[in-house]
Order: structure tokens, then sequence, then C-alpha cells
């Protein structure tokens, strides 16, 4: 089967009944929470057995989920690239594969896919909106969390759903999306509690119920953004801030912070989970000099130490006890 159309990926769902017995597999942010749900209501609206699952790019792996007992699959918001290679294991199934990030890797040729990335940026959970026709607020709130008012092809749809939920962009970012988002960070630990809580929202009103976890998040970010010229230390002509975030809160600290002045060089340190290794992020929008060069200079030498990306971020990971030893190859590089 291979490439299938929207008609057909419509047809797929209708076809979908009390007999079927159905797991959702979805990406663990945003867009794919949202998406994830429209396609479990739709199942459940159907009659089917559903069961959903977390997949987190990196650490999951499609053999460690327990499928056998569903006869259909739905993937929804996964890069192919991490995926289509483990997907022979199930090619006995049927399998409805869709997301919209670029086609990567080769699906076995039995694997319906609806991969989106030609008509533009489109969030997953704008297509299952437009394939289940459920909880619009949901598609419209997953295409905001994953950036979708980015990009110009989303305008009409974002508009028109902020029209009739009679809410601005503005205020559907502080009060919704960023509240589930943030929901979502706090509950990193437990995806299942995460999608029953999502699932749970009938309307944007029921949002307010989740600030209680999103409000943890906040604060923690709020801390280390606030402490941030406080406990900064310069290595030669780079801000390099050590932080030890409780929650998951790395991702918007670094952003908040380096976004405040883009010629800055920033480099930012947090302990793994295990303390053992410290992982490194850097930023410098001007990209000069690179970033990625920057951090490779960095670990050059440390045992296990590692970097990669793009000139303006990059990212990597050295042994605790090599921290020294980074920021001495830092200011050798910088100083050069
Ligand atoms: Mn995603």
């Amino acid at each position: 089967m291979g490439k299938i159309t929207f008609e057909e990926a419509k047809e797929f769902l209708n076809k979908i009944t009390n007999e079927d017995k159905v797991a959702i597999i979805h990406h663990d942010d945003g867009d794919g929470f949202c998406s994830g749900i429209l396609y479990y209501d739709w199942c459940k609206e159907a009659g089917a057995e559903v069961e959903e699952f977390t997949y987190v790019i990196s650490k999951s792996k499609i053999k460690d989920f327990d499928l056998k007992k569903f006869n259909k699959i739905i993937f929804t918001d996964l890069a192919s690239g991490f995926m289509a290679e483990q997907l022979n294991i199930i090619s006995d199934k049927e399998v409805f594969y869709t997301d919209h990030h670029p086609e990567e890797g080769v699906f076995p040729k039995e694997i319906l896919t609806f991969i989106t990335d030609k008509d533009g940026y489109i969030p997953s959970s704008r297509t299952a909106g437009k394939l289940t026709g459920i909880k619009p607020f949901l598609a419209l709130t997953g295409t905001i969390t994953d950036s979708g008012d980015l990009y110009a092809e989303n305008d009409e749809f974002i508009n028109s759903h902020l029209d009739k939920l009679g809410i601005s962009l503005d205020d559907f970012k502080k009060d919704i999306s960023s509240v589930i988002s943030n929901t979502l960070s706090y509950l990193d630990k437990n995806h299942k509690k995460a999608f029953e809580l999502l699932h749970e929202l009938e309307s944007i009103v029921d949002v307010k119920g989740l600030r209680k976890y999103a409000d943890k998040i906040e604060d923690e970010i709020e801390k280390f953004v606030n402490e941030f010229e406080e406990e900064k230390e310069m290595i030669a002509s780079a801000n390099f801030y050590y932080f030890e975030p409780v929650l998951n809160v790395k991702g918007p600290v670094t952003g908040i912070i380096s976004h405040s002045d883009h010629k800055k060089i920033y480099i930012f340190a947090s302990p793994k989970e295990d303390g053992k290794y410290i992982s490194l992020s850097a930023r410098n929008t001007s990209q000069n000099p690179s970033m990625v060069e920057m951090l490779r200079a960095g670990v050059e030498g440390l045992e296990d130490g590692n970097a990669g990306g793009h000139p303006p971020a990059a990212g990597g990971m050295i042994h605790a006890k090599d921290l020294d030893k980074f920021k001495d190859n830092i200011r050798e590089f910088l100083e050069k």
C-alpha cells in the first residue's frame, strides 16, 4: 500500500469498528498528545478497544511495546527517520502512520503512510482534527504548542478556530497551550497520567484545572532565569551558566535566556539524571563563532565527551569530573 491520500486515510479510520483492537502510538510532546487523543477518541466512538502508548524518541523502542493483541496501529507525530526501520516487526498488522516531519527511512510496504511535509508545516494535530472532526480546541492546541503559528499555511486554520472559541492568539498561548505544554513537562515521568488529564478536557475552560501542574514548571523556569545574571560565570566572551533543575525546565530556561541577547555566546550546563554526566547546550544567534565548533573544541580529549549541532545552537555531554578541563578548552578556543 505505502503512501495514501487524505481520503484514503479517512477510509482507514471509517473502517474501524467494535471488532478492532487499536494501539495509538504518539510522540511525547504537545502535538503528539493532542493528535493521539483525537485518534483515541475516534476509535472509542467506533466502539473499538483502544490503548495509547507514548513514544519518547531516543528512549523508546517499538519492540519494547506489548502490541500482540492489537490488529490495528495508528502512529502519529513521530519523525519517520527514527521509526521506519523498526516497523518491520509489526507489518503483519494494519498500520496507519501519519506525521508531518520530513520523510526519512524506508517503510515496510504494507504500512499506510500519510506524511504531510510536502504541504508545508502542518502539525499532526491539525491533520488529526481534519480527519476526525473531534475536539477542535485540541487540534488547535497541538498546532500552537508545535509553533504552527509561525507558518503562514496555518493562518486560516488557526484564525478560524480562535474566532469560534472567541479568544485571541496571545491569550490562547498564555492560558491554554503553554499550560498544556508545561503540564506535559511536569508529568514527563508519568505519561499515562498526562494522557488521562489531557483526555479529560472537554473544552478550553477545563484547562484551568491543569494550572496546579503548570505553575510548578513556570515557577522553576522563573527562578533559574532570574538567577542567571548573578550565577553566570564569564569564560572569555562566553556566558557560562551551570544550574541544577529538579523539573524538566532546561529547554525553556535555555530558550528564554539566550533570546534576551542575540549577540552573546551562551553555554548552559546541567547534570544528567544519573549525576555522572553533564549535558551542555550552547547558543549564539550571530553564529560567530560557530557553537558546534566551540563545543567540539570544549570536549576535545575528554573521556566520552561529545558535541554536535549547528552554528547557532549545539549540544553535548561530558563527565561531571571534567567540567574544569572543559572550561579551560573553551577559554583557549575563544581566546584564539
Ligand atoms: Mn511532535
